[in-house]
């Protein structure tokens, strides 16, 4: 089933049931902010104090970080590029089978993007709902000259205690460590005692989050970065639409195109970063 929804301030999102699980998408950002399997505890994390207004980004889920993954060099510009605050299109619905649902959302260049990145473009996300959750993000250079992506889907997961929980699949791949701007090299399994913000790179297969109470595996295609962050105490405290104690129950692993990983695409040439978790 799929449903239009509209919040008392006219946010809307679309909701999906079926057989497998239900979501909620919101049009802006195409940012799907609930992600739940039949008889389980969501998937993803959403901060109980997010803002669901026009302008603003979802706190958890799924931001769409694009077309720059962190800052861009005009510091006037928005932090993770304008995707995830655009109101995109919700062009297709396909009830594949009772336990599968594909949405799909486009975005397009107008002359509110071309003021902050001068290139036409076309941007659609594909959504398939079913016992995995597939997110396939394609980027088409619509535009005359060629243009640099950099991308994230900046996806937030749920975990029962972050100092219980750890990421593998990393071990001996260089990072970027965004708190000291150092290049290092994964030891091991990533555990949590303290803010982790990192950019690996050169990243070829399968990511497991493991929770004290499940695992969840990443899949990326198109994508040989991934971010692993989790603010913890202090940088807490001072990010939007988070409680105090939100860095116990949420870790981001992000399926990316971030910095060495960026994307150059000509005229008419697309790329599409494709992640699965399951
Ligand atoms: O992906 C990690 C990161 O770049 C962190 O440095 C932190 O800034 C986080 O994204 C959240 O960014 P946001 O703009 O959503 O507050």
């Amino acid at each position: 089933m799929i449903t239009h929804k509209k919040l008392a301030n006219g946010f809307s999102y679309i909701e999906v049931k079926n057989s497998s699980a239900e979501a909620k998408v919101a049009l802006q950002g195409a940012h799907i902010f609930h992600y739940k399997r039949v008889n389980e505890e969501p998937i993803l994390w959403l901060s109980e104090v997010s803002d669901f207004e026009y302008g603003k980004a979802i706190r958890g889920g799924v931001p769409v970080c694009w077309p720059w993954f962190g800052f861009n060099e005009d510091k006037s510009l928005p932090q993770h590029g304008f995707a995830r605050i655009s109101m995109w299109e919700f062009v297709l619905s396909d009830e594949v089978d009772e336990k599968t649902t594909a949405l799909t959302f486009r975005l397009s260049h107008d002359e509110k993007t071309l003021q902050m990145w001068h290139h036409k473009f076309l941007l659609e996300l594909k959504i398939t709902i079913s016992d995995r959750l597939t997110m396939e993000l394609k980027t088409t250079n619509l535009d005359d000259k060629s243009f640099e992506i950099s991308q994230a889907l900046h996806t937030y997961f749920s975990v029962s205690d972050i100092c219980e929980t750890t990421v593998k699949g990393l071990d001996k791949k260089p990072y970027l460590d965004a708190l000291t701007w150092k290049n290092e090299v994964q030891n091991g399994d990533i555990s949590f005692n303290q803010e982790v913000d990192r950019v690996y790179q050169e990243v070829d297969g399968e990511i497991v989050l493991k929770d004290k109470n499940r695992i969840i595996h990443i899949k990326n295609q198109g994508s040989s970065s991934v971010v692993v962050w989790n603010p913890w105490i202090e940088k807490t405290s001072r990010m939007s639409a988070m409680n105090k104690d939100a860095y116990k129950w949420m870790v981001c692993v992000e399926s990316a195109n971030a910095f060495d990983d960026k994307k150059v695409l000509k005229p008419q040439e697309s790329h599409t970063l494709v992640a699965t978790i399951f």
